[in-house]
């Protein structure tokens, strides 16, 4: 599609989406440099044409601040950047994942909720049912980008973008525009807050976090080009230590202890990404946030 010296990806970069959400968050609190930070800043990828870049932080009510950039002239770009309050508070996980080529970029950009918005109604109105104007204002010019795994599905809130777009510059101006409104919603939250006090929610509220945490260290759909860009070693400790800091010491269930279902016959995790498939060719949420979804086969 793009033939070489320069697709329409040509000259993009996910630096600037970096840049205005540490100088937004910058403009509201003190970032802190996290732990983790030390380890990875400098992590190169074995291939010269490759520039990654990796920064983290913590600030008041935010645990971890984290952001990856994955750089390849004239071809591949990758975003990774997410937010997690502290247990204390049960905001949602702010999650901006790109992944382009010249081909095509693939994009999920939410406010990932802690707790199941179908069963869990009430968190549900707690803090989306005042943020549906954000997919009105979005899901025309970044339309559902098809059948997904139910269980992704699950960690996604009725007002995520889910798209796949050709890498125009058009394109990436409005997604631009999306991680900032999506953004800026967040840090709003977070300064909205209210501290939980009840240590049985707070415990709560950290299981649902190792529970995300658990599962994207285990099957996030970025692993097999991180192993191939760094090495299957240096990968998992960026997976382990970095992108999901807090899923070996938020809590000690495993990985089948939430999720049984792929556990293979030797006891073993099954490498599947999806056990269900895929299902939802459009968008599963109506204008309410309500679910509206049916699963059909395939
Ligand atoms: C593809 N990435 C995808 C897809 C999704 C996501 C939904 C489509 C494939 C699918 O249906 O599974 C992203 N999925 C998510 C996110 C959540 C989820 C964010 O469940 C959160 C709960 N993508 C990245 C990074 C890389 C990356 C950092 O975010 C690379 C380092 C790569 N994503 C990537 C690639 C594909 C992809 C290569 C296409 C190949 C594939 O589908 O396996």
């Amino acid at each position: 599609m793009s033939g070489g010296g320069g697709g329409p990806a040509a000259g993009f970069s996910y630096q600037k989406f970096v840049h205005f959400a540490l100088e937004q968050a910058r403009l509201r609190t003190t970032l802190v440099p996290h732990p983790s930070q030390e380890k990875f800043k400098s992590v190169k990828a074995n291939e010269n044409n490759t520039i990654v870049n990796a920064l983290s932080f913590n600030a008041s009510r935010i645990r971890l601040l984290r952001s990856l950039t994955i750089e390849q002239k004239n071809s591949v770009q990758v975003l990774d950047f997410a937010g997690f309050s502290e247990p204390e508070y049960d905001l949602p996980i702010f999650c901006a994942n790109a992944f382009t080529s010249p081909a095509r970029s693939i994009v999920v950009l939410d406010l990932n909720p802690l707790y199941d918005t179908t069963e869990r109604k009430d968190y549900r109105e707690k803090y989306y049912k005042n943020l549906m104007h954000l997919i009105h204002k979005y899901s025309e010019l970044l339309p559902w980008g098809g059948k997904i795994t139910s269980e992704s599905l699950r960690f996604f809130s009725p007002v995520v973008v889910w798209t796949i777009f050709e890498p125009t510059e058009a394109n990436h101006q409005v997604l631009y525009s999306a991680f900032m409104d999506y953004y800026k919603v967040w840090l709003e939250l977070v300064d909205e807050a209210v501290r939980e006090t009840s240590k049985e929610k707070i415990d709560l509220n950290r299981e649902a976090q190792h529970k995300y945490l658990t599962w994207r260290a285990e099957k996030d759909p970025g692993y097999p080009l991180l192993k191939k860009l760094l090495g299957e070693s240096l990968a998992k400790d960026l997976v382990d230590e970095f992108l999901f800091e807090g899923v070996s010491a938020l809590g000690t269930k495993s990985f089948l202890d939430y999720f049984p279902e792929y556990t293979r016959d030797d006891g073993t995790v099954n490498k599947k990404r999806s056990m269900i498939g895929k299902s939802f060719e459009t968008r599963p949420w109506d204008a309410r946030g309500e679910f509206v979804g049916v699963a059909e086969e395939g």
